[in-house]
């Protein structure tokens, strides 16, 4: 991720902050290299590409990092999100776009309408797009924007062939396709991200309508599963920045925010702030599982706690937390579809330990220090 964005690892967050917001518009240009090769009408055939089957028990193969492009069918506002694909002939994939992401919105909004959604899916882009996408702005902006933002100068789009969607001109490949309006299949098993087998019973199917590229194209793709995978890492920085903004909104001194690796990046988090009122750590975890992306276990400690230490964090448990009043437990919260212990779809109970130290006699959870005992050398 640093790497990509060309930012010093140890400030990850506070650049990606900065990045996030700047918003550089697209330009079109008239062609580009994902031009080169153009499949059209019977020319199309997935079987051609080498989409891998990753998982031991995956039931066939998916794409797993296109950027999929699609646009909202009243506003034609772009989106451009990840969402796995399963092949499922020469020109069908599945698409597990669900409602809780926008593209997902957009295929429900266009079959209202009883329309298909026109798709594109650029695959093997630069990074700033696949971190853009992963960018949890609302529904309306367009993540072009925020591609364009985060390298600091504007994505050249070109048009594709036979939907009205603009895509990268420099991909390496491009998937051009329209949904089955109401057509949905059982799709999976598939290793998700959770590390546990998924079936997405109910995953819109796309129809593929054109397939461009270069020549001698890379195809790209990524790891899914047991985190710590591609999948991942590219979430980690667009969810805690959503976290660290609103964490801000309650406390200012605001230290750090862990989206913790074993809580896949996105159900588990944890957060340290300089209170100045005695509840303020309970607003923050009100807050956090309201937020709608996927959190269930909100940990807030106090400055002197280092959130990615999880000694430190355990020690902060074990010290200042009783969980008959620093526990919350908020039942029946939205989240993310695919937590196999959820007790339906898109349930599951929130989670909120508050692990800061009462503001009073301070001094008893005060952590102890031998001066000096840091310069000793044992060895
Ligand atoms: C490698 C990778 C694969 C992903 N696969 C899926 C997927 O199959 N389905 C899904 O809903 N989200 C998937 N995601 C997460 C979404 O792309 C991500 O939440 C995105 O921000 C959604 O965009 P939106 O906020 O515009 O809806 C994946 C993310 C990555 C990095
Ligand atoms: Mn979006």
């Amino acid at each position: 991720m640093a790497l990509g964005l060309g930012v010093p690892q140890d400030q990850m967050l506070e650049r990606y902050l900065t990045l996030e917001d700047k918003r550089i518009p697209p330009e079109i240009v008239a062609t580009g290299p994902v031009k080169e090769i153009k499949w059209t009408g019977d020319q199309v055939d997935l079987a051609k590409l080498p989409i891998v089957t990753h998982a031991s028990k995956d039931c066939g193969p998916y794409v797993t990092i296109g950027v999929q492009v699609g646009k909202d069918p009243d506003t034609h506002i772009r989106n451009l999100s990840i969402h796995r694909m399963l092949v499922l002939g020469k020109d069908k994939l599945s698409l597990w776009a669900p409602a809780d992401h926008h593209l997902g919105r957009m295929i429900l909004k266009a079959e209202e309408k009883k329309r298909g959604l026109e798709v594109a899916t650029a695959i093997g882009v630069e990074p700033s797009l696949i971190i853009g996408s992963q960018a949890k702005v609302p529904y309306g902006i367009d993540e072009y924007h925020v591609a364009g933002g985060l390298r600091g100068a504007p994505v050249r789009l070109t048009k594709c062939e036979s939907i009205d969607v603009e895509v990268p001109a420099a991909a390496e490949i491009v998937i051009e396709g329209v949904t089955i309006p109401g057509e949905r299949v059982a799709d999976g098993p598939y290793g998700e991200y959770p590390g546990c087998y998924s079936e997405a019973k109910h995953a819109p199917v796309l129809k593929v309508t054109a397939i461009t590229m270069r020549q001698n194209p890379i195809y790209q793709t990524a790891l899914t599963g047991m985190p710590v995978t591609e999948n991942h890492t590219l979430i980690e920085y667009g969810n805690a920045a959503v976290v660290y903004r609103e964490v801000k909104k309650i406390v200012p001194e605001a230290r750090a925010v862990n989206m913790t690796p074993g809580g896949t990046f996105r159900h588990h988090v944890v957060v340290s702030i300089k209170k100045r009122a005695e509840n303020e750590g309970r607003n923050v975890i009100l807050a956090l599982l309201s937020l709608g992306i996927g959190l269930k276990q909100v940990i807030v400690v106090d400055e002197d706690i280092d959130p990615f230490d999880p000694m430190q964090v355990e020690w902060a448990m074990a010290t200042r937390f009783q969980a008959d009043k620093d526990a919350i437990i908020v039942p029946r919260i939205a989240c993310s579809t695919l937590d196999p212990s959820c007790p339906e779809n898109r349930v599951t109970a929130g989670l909120g330990i508050d692990a800061t130290a009462p503001m009073k006699e301070r001094w008893r959870f005060e952590k102890v220090e031998i001066p000096g005992v840091d310069k000793v050398k044992y060895v």
